[in-house]
């Protein structure tokens, strides 16, 4: 059983057992455990009293620095005010101005914002709106999905059923019934060591018109994809690509969803993938930067069209049959209030772009450094792919994570892929620390 903190080694928890930990091999963890126990601005303190350099933003998310000041208070004096309030028939003052805050971080002025706790969410949030969106507009027969192979989009069975990782997907059964999947636009025979956005693979979008011409267009509610895959480590799209998407999208009818997660708030640079890349979904999944990881948060941003189609019926009904207990929590609406003040005051977007050369640079004199089979970068994101140790697949890459912390530096790793994502309040002087850390590690890991 789990002791009193007066009787544990302070700091560490003497009972690692109870917790089934997400994404994680539990027992290697769990016979040499790595744990962290304060964090602030770019470091993390671990159980043994190191300092640890944050190269992943934590997972992505924690962008502003950890411990920010004005969105810590913001919290508390939240929790003090109000701890909860419901969002059903009820609301808070709170949740609609980090919605009307949220929609201002794109360009038109009228756009919707439903509020989940996690990208999970957003994302099974976003295709049950799509599919409906479709039905109240009297195409009920537009049920399909369209995913993307090494797409991510969360562990609910929505996401699953478009995501394309097969890890992901083959262990839960039968999945959503409907949904089909563009290929992928990762090809080292093409692609490899591309700084930014490869020049070839655009003609991969035109597989869109296949699945199209298969299934018809009538059948088809909405394509999901990542404007750049994150979790499969930074597959950037090929320039052109995402373009003839929204093209073929449009011309059938069928939603174009950009899943932002990742993205979203200025990891490009940009508020959003859609303004870096200069395609307009018509719905974004959002999470991670939007509270700075504080708070879990989630949503998905919709085009006025998409929500009027529901504003339809007799007032007193309710238009969409879907919500959570927290969406729009207090705290998490607090949280994402002073996000995006913090954002917005340090000019986040802006600093993001400047440090993107420093990252690209930095990144790529890692190529000629043995066992390195690919490098990859846009905005503060790049993924180093490693050739995997035969007959041994993650093991190249877990030994350059478990040397990276030896060296007081959190990387991220998937299969042989290691991901950097510094946040947006690293000095050029510490992206290169991380790289060259990076290379210390990559050359210990043979
Ligand atoms: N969509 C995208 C594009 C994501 O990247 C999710 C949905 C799901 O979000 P939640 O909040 O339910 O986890 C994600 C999450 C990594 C990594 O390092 C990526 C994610 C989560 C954890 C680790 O690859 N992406």
């Amino acid at each position: 059983m789990y002791e009193t903190d007066e009787n544990a080694t302070p700091g560490v928890p003497n009972n690692l057992e109870a917790f089934w930990m997400p994404f994680t091999a539990n027992r290697q963890f769990k016979s040499n455990p790595r744990l962290l126990v304060a964090a602030k601005d770019m470091h993390y303190t671990s159980h043994d009293g190191r300092q640890i350099l944050d190269g992943t933003a934590g997972l992505w998310c924690v962008n502003a620095g950890h411990g920010r000041a004005p969105i810590v208070e913001a919290v508390q004096r939240q929790v003090a005010r109000m701890d909860y309030a419901p969002s059903f028939q009820m609301g808070h003052p709170v949740a609609f101005e980090a919605a009307a805050k949220l929609a201002a971080v794109l360009p038109g002025d009228r756009d919707h914002v439903f509020f989940t706790n996690s990208g999970s969410e957003a994302v099974d949030t976003a295709l049950k709106i799509a599919i409906a969106y479709h039905r109240v507009r009297g195409e009920a027969a537009r049920t399909r999905l369209i995913g993307r192979e090494r797409g991510y989009h969360g562990v609910g069975f929505g996401g699953i059923s478009v995501g394309g990782i097969s890890g992901n997907r083959k262990f839960f059964g039968s999945l959503l019934p409907g949904v089909d999947h563009l290929p992928h636009t990762h090809d080292l025979a093409h692609n490899a060591f591309t700084r930014g956005q490869p020049g070839w693979g655009a003609h991969l979008a035109d597989e869109l018109e296949r699945i199209v011409a298969l299934h018809d267009a009538s059948t088809i509610a909405a394509v999901i994809v990542e404007p750049v895959q994150g979790s499969s480590a930074v597959v950037v799209p090929p320039v052109g690509y995402l373009q003839k998407l929204r093209e073929i999208c449009t011309r059938h009818g069928i939603l174009l969803i950009f899943d932002e997660v990742i993205t979203g708030f200025g990891r490009l640079g940009e508020p959003f993938g859609a303004q870096r890349f200069g395609v307009t979904p018509d719905m974004i999944t959002f999470a991670k930067i939007v509270t700075n990881g504080v708070i879990p948060m989630g949503g998905v941003i919709v085009k006025p069209a998409i929500y009027e189609a529901f504003m339809t019926g007799p007032e007193i009904a309710v238009e969409l049959f879907h919500g959570y207990t927290y969406s729009g929590h207090p705290m998490a609406a607090a949280a994402a209030h002073a996000t995006l003040d913090a954002i917005k005051e340090e000019g986040s977007f802006k600093r993001a772009r400047e440090l993107e050369p420093a990252l690209e640079q930095g990144v790529h004199s890692l190529k000629g450094e043995s066992g390195v089979a690919d490098i990859r970068n846009i905005g503060l994101a790049a993924a180093v792919e490693l050739e995997p140790i035969p007959a041994k697949p993650g093991l190249r890459a877990l030994k350059v994570f478990e040397r990276g912390l030896e060296e007081g530096m959190l990387f991220r790793f998937t299969g042989d892929t290691i991901a950097i994502a510094p946040p947006f309040i690293s000095t050029r002087a510490e992206i290169e620390t991380m790289i060259e850390k990076l290379r210390v590690a990559i050359r210990a890991a043979r």
